[in-house]
């Protein structure tokens, strides 16, 4: 499959370390991360001005209408997350959600909305045991 993985970049970096993990679980189990840089921990999060961003938000969106699911690390709250996760519901591409309960609580935009599968974990190793779940659907 091609999975897009979503990650806080912007909204900050605190767990590019599990994004990486995540990213990296999912491509030993034999999948394309179109995302792969949302899990590069040197990744600048410095300003590049907006037709940079033009960039980087086009491409964004090409590797979503490319992906057949999206996976989202959302305990670190960020603002380009949520916008694909709506993006991801109007293309209709199947969505899951991981967050660490313990750490966070979720906007009721994603909480309350239906289409989205949700997982609060306390453990990380719980989200590979889920990962395996999703990929064997
Ligand atoms: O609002 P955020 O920056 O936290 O949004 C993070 C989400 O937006 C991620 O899931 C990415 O898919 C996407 N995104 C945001 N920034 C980038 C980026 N470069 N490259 C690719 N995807 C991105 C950002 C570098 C920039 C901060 C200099």
């Amino acid at each position: 499959m091609n999975i897009y993985f979503a990650g806080s970049i912007r909204g900050g970096r605190v767990d590019a370390n599990l994004y990486k993990k995540i990213i990296n679980y999912l491509k030993e189990k034999g999948h394309i991360v179109l995302t792969e840089h949302v899990g590069d921990i040197s990744l600048s999060i410095l300003k590049n001005g907006r037709d940079k961003d033009k960039e980087i938000y086009e491409r964004d969106i090409e590797f979503m209408k490319q992906s057949d699911i999206l996976i989202a690390e959302c305990t670190c709250p960020s603002l380009g997350v949520g916008y694909e996760l709506a993006f991801a519901e109007k293309l209709n591409i199947k969505s899951y959600i991981f967050y660490n309960k313990s750490k966070t609580q979720l906007s009721a935009m994603l909480t309350g909305d239906s289409f989205f599968k949700i997982y609060g974990y306390t453990d990380e190793n719980e989200i590979f045991k889920k990962i395996d779940e999703i990929l064997n659907e």
